[in-house]
């Protein structure tokens, strides 16, 4: 059975970005693969977090996986930070990867851009990320457009590591949707939707509301003219709408076209805001319930044991391939 390796920072509520991107297509794999999906909680602190915000989103993020229809029976499911091994290959990646190509990674120039002191470990969290990878030999990668610069340079340093060390892991490769690989913000649609904009307006959490979804998809900006019509180019931010819609409504960009046509924008916004609250509504009773049950606690224990046994037996056979004297 081929491997998916995934994970998710619990640095703010996740987006609609986040499900369309990443959380759908998990749930979709776990049927054909062996699948790890973590709660990335070691890469949200590259960004300052407060102690208590970190671990009730943490919570909160592994509590969605299972609302969205992640199955513990099929996808092992766990917290970066339970599986000591990914801090440790981290380091060793880190010391495999090179000052260059760590600079170009666009992630790092947003996330750093206009900051006066930038922490280090936003600038390595790349080389950490190839390790959650490697750590379990991942054949495919679920991940949004926006993380596919992070990808090609796991894919970089798993075939350094080999060209060094002797054939050992694969080369990993992207899983991204069709459409919706990146989601606009609904204020700007020249930038990613993100779960750490300062500006809620700017993304539809999983957990907001109906009215607040209503409310949110009614003032997104939109493109002058009326014509719903899909042309990223020429009209970005009705497309990026349009993109949702696909998602929601389980419908194809050109089906939309049709039904909308001669309409504006005033129906196809309300109607998309109903098939939003519709995907999500259920979602968030699932996700209630979850938090209600108190069974996060041992879901997440079993998962760090099932990913501890693989990610144990990659850091030893690394370690042993790059000279170091492994424990008697
Ligand atoms: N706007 C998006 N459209 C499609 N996919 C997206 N993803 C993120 N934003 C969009 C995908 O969701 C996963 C989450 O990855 P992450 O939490 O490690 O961080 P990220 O990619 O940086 O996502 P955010 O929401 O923008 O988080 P912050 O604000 O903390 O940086 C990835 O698979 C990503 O591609």
């Amino acid at each position: 059975m081929k491997r998916v390796l995934s994970g998710i920072q619990p640095s703010g509520q996740l987006t609609l970005g986040n499900y369309i991107g990443a959380i759908q297509n998990f749930v979709k794999l776990q049927d054909s693969h062996q699948c790890f999906f973590m709660v990335v909680d070691m890469h949200a602190v590259t960004v300052p977090q407060e102690p208590q915000a970190l671990r009730e989103q943490t919570e909160s993020v592994a509590a969605l996986f299972l609302a969205a229809g992640i199955d513990p029976a099929k996808a092992s499911m766990f917290l970066q930070s339970h599986v000591p091994a990914h801090a440790e290959l981290g380091w060793l990646f880190t010391t495999l990867s090179y000052m260059g190509e760590l600079e170009r990674m666009t992630q790092f120039k947003d996330k750093s851009e206009g900051k006066d002191s930038v922490g280090a470990g936003l600038f390595v969290y790349p080389s950490l990320m190839a390790a959650d990878i490697m750590l379990y030999n991942a054949d495919l990668v679920p991940v949004g457009d926006d993380q596919k610069q992070h990808l090609e340079l796991t894919r970089n340093l798993a075939q350094r590591f080999n060209g060094k060390y002797g054939d050992y892991f694969k080369v990993p490769e992207p899983y991204t949707p069709k459409v919706g690989a990146r989601i606009m913000s609904l204020d700007d649609a020249s930038k990613k939707m993100s779960k750490s904009n300062p500006n809620p307006a700017s993304y539809i959490a999983l957990l907001d509301p109906p009215d607040v979804i209503r409310k949110k998809l009614s003032r997104a900006t939109t493109d002058s003219g009326r014509e719903v019509r899909y042309d990223p180019a020429g009209k970005p931010e009705i497309s990026n709408l349009m993109g949702i819609y696909a998602h929601c409504a389980g419908k194809t960009v050109e089906e939309i076209e049709a039904e909308y046509e001669g309409q504006g924008y005033g129906a196809f916004k309300k109607n998309l805001a109903e098939h939003v609250v519709a995907l999500l509504e259920p979602l968030q009773a699932r996700y209630y319930e979850i938090r209600r049950s108190g069974e996060l606690t041992s879901i997440l224990k079993a998962g760090a044991e099932e990913a501890s046994v693989i990610a144990g037996q990659t850091l030893l056979d690394v370690k042993e391939r790059m000279g170091f004297v492994l424990p008697g």
